[in-house]
């Protein structure tokens, strides 16, 4: 049978074997993990017997389990340890994937499929605070991957510009509230760059996970953001997917959030191509995004309940949310302010999904309210 060509080596080496050095250095990486402490599900999972499985294998693309789990061995303190270096590692590697999807979505089994998109009746969900007492704002984003281009480790500085031109365009004449205007990353100055990281509307610089994935090459070029005129409705460019669709604004108004982010992602689905799998939906970077690829989210005060974080965590786990820094992932919370969203992204529906995050919210509201 005639052997695919790598996109990697750029010659006919197939899904054929890992080299042997990169299998040593594996070995090695291997045997220093499981002497660390680290907590990851990469490491939770990667057993000597899968391990000694998946070490030899290369996918088409020329990805190994190296540059899955590179991320998770530099990075210890991982809550995940793992991306996928091109979508097909998601089944070539899928002995060390699917337990980790299972975990981490709530139970999502080897033999589960993914549903179908469903937004669902948008005037279902109301504001989460009308009387604006402790949210203070509130934040729906999903991302996707084109199709006809690789993952972020496997883009060259040409296709990162390339991908970039494609989805400025699709962005160019959106309609309405959407209208807004494209700022590349690197003709930011830096001082614009961080009012708007500070503003929570831009992704941040040098993410040590990101980097560790080699996923922060030619930085900043094919990067940037999109934003419409009132800073609602917001595009990633590049950074750790090919999108992120963003929707935000203050307060707790969440349906007026899912509506524009609806017509949004609905808009630009006629403009884009994305890749999706029959099994996992849309197809992201970091198996935690999978699926509708959603997270839901609000910035909100909850004084009472943080006095204990480990109980704030066990709080949000029993209604499958997850609680976050003021910046972000990895981020400490500032002035009492916490990110609290969905946790499962994947096998629910888009409103299944985001009616998920406004249940667990409500409730978390209430409880704050009635503590003393
Ligand atoms: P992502 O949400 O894309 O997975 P992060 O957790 O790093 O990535 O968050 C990205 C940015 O979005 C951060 O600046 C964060 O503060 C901001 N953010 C998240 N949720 C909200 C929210 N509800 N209101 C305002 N900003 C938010
Ligand atoms: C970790 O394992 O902690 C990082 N690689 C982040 C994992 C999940 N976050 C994400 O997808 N943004």
């Amino acid at each position: 049978m005639a052997k695919a060509k790598c996109h990697k080596c750029e010659e006919k080496c197939g899904k054929g074997r890992a080299d042997p050095e990169l299998i040593l250095k594996l070995d090695r990486a291997y045997r220093e993990l499981l002497k660390s402490d680290s907590k990851s599900l990469m490491r939770k999972y990667l057993t000597q017997e899968i391990f000694n499985k998946l070490k030899t294998k290369k996918t088409s693309f020329g990805n190994t389990l190296m540059d899955c789990i590179q991320s998770g061995l530099i990075n210890l303190d991982s809550g995940i340890g793992i991306y996928a270096a091109d979508q097909e590692c998601y089944s070539l590697f899928a002995d060390l994937f699917d337990p980790i999807i299972e975990e981490y979505h709530g139970g999502f089994r080897k033999s589960d499929v993914h549903p179908p998109s469903d937004f669902g009746d948008i005037s279902t969900l109301g504001n989460l605070d009308p009387k604006g007492e402790l949210v203070v704002s509130t934040r729906i984003r999903c991302c996707r991957s084109v199709e006809g281009y690789p993952f972020n480790p496997g883009l060259s500085e040409e296709q990162y510009m390339d991908l970039e031109s494609d989805i400025v365009s699709a962005l160019s004449d959106l309609p309405g509230e959407l209208k807004g205007q494209y700022i590349a990353l690197r003709d930011m100055t830096p001082m614009q760059q961080q009012q708007l990281i500070d503003d929570h509307f831009l992704f941040k610089e040098g993410d040590r996970f990101l980097e560790a994935a080699n996923s922060n090459r030619y930085w900043p070029m094919g990067r940037g953001i999109y934003l419409n005129e009132n800073k609602t409705f917001l595009v990633w460019v590049n950074e750790e997917d090919h999108i992120r669709i963003i929707s935000m604004q203050k307060g707790g108004d969440i349906g007026e959030v899912y509506a524009r982010w609806v017509t949004a992602v609905t808009t630009l689905e006629k403009k884009l191509k994305y890749i999706r799998s029959d099994r996992f939906g849309y197809l992201t970077f970091c198996p935690t995004n999978l699926g509708t690829t959603i997270r839901a989210s609000v910035h909100i005060k909850v004084p009472k309940l943080a006095r204990d974080m480990n109980k704030l965590n066990d709080l949000a786990g029993r209604y499958n949310l997850q609680v976050r820094g003021t910046s972000g992932e990895h981020s400490e919370a500032q002035d009492g302010i916490y990110d609290i969203s969905n946790k499962r992204r994947l096998g629910l529906t888009e409103i299944e999904v985001v009616r998920e995050m406004y249940n667990g919210i409500l409730e978390m509201i209430k409880l704050e309210k009635s503590s003393t």
